[in-house]
């Protein structure tokens, strides 16, 4: 969309102003698309100032208006207002700081493998808590289904029916042998979802299957570690053939929930939402109180024992301030 000649202030200057999404970032330098054309840009210094306690005031998803400059770079003028976002705790140098995934979501997907590296069910809930609590629907897909072995079958049926039965789409698939792949193309069609997980799980290349001519690097993941080597190292949009856009994220070690409290936890583990006003105590939360209804429900098998300990787990966690997560 152009949007020439802008007023700025008072001031009616001659510069060119393009509306566009942001569809990479890589450090300074952004990638703002806006039409067919992908403009190279950057951030006003004010932006980085106006994000206190954010990582990347700017992220990808977003809607900006950039000023083009006479070499064909934008100057990022203006950050439009988001719908929502996915963030996580940020790791590293701005550990305990907001680092946003991605901007303007309509779903986030969980990629796990059923093999190298096997399903994670404690970061499959975590991940589903922070879908929640920023109002963004979540689907998972076990991928790699063309590896399991007998031993897994139980395990991997388990955790369908379990993440099934609490209302999320589960998509088994294989990016190799391309089960699941058309089912998995159409939930894509007509939004923006991200795909999110750990290193070597097989985003990329899921993508490339979805998408053929993204050509993104994929990567081996080490039979003896089991270890990925964080192929993918930025956030990148995609339009997809059919419509819609799809986010590639790299690899996440662990998900790290910012912005929640301890007592809003309960109520993103969405199976004890019908028991929440049950309890004797209206502050119960869960892991102690007499007359406890969430825990009366775990007991009569009507919440899962083990979704059950995952809550206790990020509570505690919570309640510690997520300091042992996301370094
Ligand atoms: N057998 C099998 N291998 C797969 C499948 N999907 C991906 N792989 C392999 O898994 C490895 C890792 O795949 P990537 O697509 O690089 O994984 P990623 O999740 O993008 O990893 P990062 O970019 O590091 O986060 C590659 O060797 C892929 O060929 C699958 O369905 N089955
Ligand atoms: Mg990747
Ligand atoms: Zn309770």
């Amino acid at each position: 969309m152009d949007v020439d000649n802008h007023t700025r202030g008072s001031t009616k200057d001659e510069n060119t102003y393009l509306e566009g999404t942001v569809v990479s970032s890589t450090g300074s330098w952004y990638e703002v698309m806006s039409g067919e054309r992908v403009i190279p840009s950057k951030v006003r210094g004010k932006f980085r100032l106006s994000g206190e306690g954010v990582t990347n005031p700017v992220a990808v998803g977003d809607v900006v208006t950039i000023r083009l400059a006479p070499d064909d770079t934008g100057l990022m003028t203006e950050i439009h207002p988001r719908k929502n976002r996915l963030s996580r705790r940020a790791a590293g140098r701005k550990v305990g700081q907001e680092h946003v995934i991605a901007a303007n979501v309509d779903k986030a997907w969980l990629i796990q493998s059923v093999r190298l590296p096997k399903i994670n069910p404690g970061l499959v809930d975590r991940f589903l808590v922070i879908a929640g609590s920023f109002e963004i629907p979540a689907g998972i897909v076990f991928n790699k289904m063309d590896l399991m072995q007998e031993a897994d079958r139980d395990a991997v049926e388990y955790l369908r029916d379990l993440y099934t039965s609490i209302g999320y789409e589960v998509l088994p698939m294989s990016a190799i042998t391309g089960e699941g792949v058309d089912e998995f193309r159409k939930a894509l069609i007509g939004q923006t979802s991200v795909l999110s997980g750990p290193s070597g799980v097989g985003k990329s290349t899921l993508l490339n299957a979805i998408e053929p001519g993204l050509n993104l690097t994929t990567a081996e993941v080490s039979e003896q570690t089991q270890k990925a080597r964080h192929t993918t190292t930025s956030v990148t949009l995609h339009p997809l053939t059919g419509g819609g856009f799809v986010i590639d994220t790299p690899g996440i070690r662990e998900f790290g929930i910012v912005d929640l409290e301890p007592d809003e936890l309960d109520y993103y583990f969405v199976e004890f939402r019908p028991y929440l006003s049950e309890c004797h105590y209206p502050n119960c939360s869960h892991d102690h109180e007499p007359g406890c209804a969430v825990a009366a429900a775990v007991e009569e098998g009507k919440i899962n024992e083990e979704r059950y300990y995952s809550y206790l787990n990020i509570l505690a966690s919570l309640r510690l301030g997520e300091k042992d997560v996301g370094r």
